[in-house]
């Protein structure tokens, strides 16, 4: 097997939703010799976009969607060391979740593995995270950041909702509060007050890493 077999199987049973096949090629490119970032961005990810416009057409459905979600989140668990290991010190904490009405995970998970890998301190609320889930991690955990995914055009409007609730918890100034997620735009951010935006995982970190020095600037 070719390093370019492993890429062309791994697209090919994400997209059928074969774990078990994603696991196997997940370790035998890594075996290889090839990069983590490699297998996620040459294969998986471009493969979770063909199921997307798939659906889109109607040609894939929800069951369809499903077992290739989990079949690269599989794969992720195998890459998620490899990606968070880089010895980096800590820069701060940051608060993540996905919110409310939205059970989207994999974008938001892969934001998470690479600002571990940056050395944030990331404490992750899981899915339809509600504005209180939010406003209590704050209190609890006092991070730098709290970012907020949305990967529905329906969910996105938790941003707004999600940001006067920390407003009105008199805690706004307490963090900065990034936004993302496939369907968010600069222009939306903007329009809900959040401080930040970042269209992809490498974005993300970046833009995190500003916020920080920002706020610590003064
Ligand atoms: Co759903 N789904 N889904 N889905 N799903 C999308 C998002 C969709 C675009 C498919 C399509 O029509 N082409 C579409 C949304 C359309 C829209 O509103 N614009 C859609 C739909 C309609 C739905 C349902 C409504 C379907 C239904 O029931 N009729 C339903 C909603 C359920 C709900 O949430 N209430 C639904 C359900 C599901 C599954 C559960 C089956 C499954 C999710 C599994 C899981 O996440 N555990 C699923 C999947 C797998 C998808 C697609 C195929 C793949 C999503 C994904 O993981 N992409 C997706 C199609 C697509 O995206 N092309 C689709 C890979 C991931 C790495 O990219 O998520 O964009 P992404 O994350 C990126 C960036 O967005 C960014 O960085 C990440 C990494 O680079 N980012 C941030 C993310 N969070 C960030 C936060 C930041 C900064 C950047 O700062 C805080």
């Amino acid at each position: 097997m070719t390093p370019d077999d492993v890429l062309k199987g791994l697209y090919d049973e994400t997209m059928a939703g074969n774990r078990s096949a994603v696991l196997e090629l997940t370790n035998a490119g890594l075996e290889m010799g090839m990069t983590p970032e490699t297998i996620l961005f040459d294969a998986l990810i471009p493969s979770l976009e063909e199921v997307g416009a798939r659906f889109e057409r109607g040609d894939y459905f929800v069951p369809e969607m499903l077992i290739a979600g989990k079949a690269m989140s599989g794969a992720l668990d195998i890459l998620r060391p490899l990606l968070a290991q880089t010895g980096a010190e800590t820069v701060g904490t940051y608060v993540m979740g996905t919110v409310k009405g939205d059970v989207h995970d994999i974008g938001k998970n892969l934001v998470n593995i690479m600002l571990e890998g940056a050395g944030f301190n990331v404490i992750d609320l899981g899915v339809q995270c509600p504005p209180e889930k939010f406003i209590a991690a704050i209190e609890e955990h006092k991070p730098d950041i709290v970012g907020m995914s949305a990967f529905l055009t329906t969910t996105m409007p938790m941003f707004k909702a999600n940001i006067n609730a920390i407003e009105k918890a008199g805690l706004r100034g307490a963090c900065a509060i990034m936004v993302g997620g496939a369907p968010v735009t600069q222009e939306y951010a903007d329009v809900c007050g959040a401080d930040g935006y970042a269209a992809d995982a490498a974005t993300a970190v970046r833009k995190a890493k500003e916020l920080v020095a920002a706020r610590r600037a003064g």
